[in-house]
């Protein structure tokens, strides 16, 4: 699935004053490319240093807010805060990852040119998926194929009050 599509589809999916959290890397850039089809409530992360601590980041923005949030991660974001996803089981996030199979954002930068340092220490792919790990936390797992079906899953999932990781095969 192409991602600024997945994005632009997941943001239209999402309700006028919604809280979305958008991760470091490509998700918060395509959302900026793309922009917000009405007004939402929008939270980033810098952490240490970006890609940190964005699972507990979402659920402390839902518990505190008292309402679903829209968490929209690249898949080397997800995996740094996996053990975060404890905290979904209590707090209603849904997180949309989208899988690249690794860090693509890299692919952008200066750093394409040397292939050789390239893949084994900046785009690090890794092949996982992430049905284990929500089947592990006992999280809901979803794994649309198109962004129709994308904006169906979100908006069941918005009324459920369950958490949910719904995965997009963006490689
Ligand atoms: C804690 C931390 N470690 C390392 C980095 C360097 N870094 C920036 S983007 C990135 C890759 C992120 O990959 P992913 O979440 O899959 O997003 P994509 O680049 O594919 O959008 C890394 C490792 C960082 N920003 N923060």
């Amino acid at each position: 699935m192409d991602e600024q599509a997945a994005v632009a589809a997941a943001l239209e999916a999402w309700p006028e004053n919604g809280c979305v959290f958008l991760g470091a890397s490509l998700p918060v850039r395509h959302a900026n490319a793309v922009g917000l089809p009405r007004m939402m409530r929008v939270f980033a992360n810098r952490g240490v240093s970006g890609i940190d601590g964005c699972v507990a980041t979402a659920a402390g923005i839902a518990t505190g807010a008292g309402e679903v949030v829209l968490a929209i991660l690249g898949d080397i974001t997800l995996l740094h805060d996996l053990n975060s996803l404890a905290l979904l089981r209590s707090s209603h996030v849904l997180v949309v990852v989208l899988n690249n199979d690794g860090g693509r954002i890299f692919e952008r930068l200066p750093i394409a040119t040397r292939p050789e340092l390239l893949e084994p220490w900046f785009t690090t792919p890794h092949g996982m998926t992430f049905g284990p790990a929500a089947q592990q936390f006992g999280i809901a797992y979803e794994s649309p194929q198109a962004t129709q079906e994308l904006a169906t899953v979100i908006g069941r999932y918005r009324q459920s009050g369950t958490s949910a990781i719904i995965e997009l095969d963006c490689r």
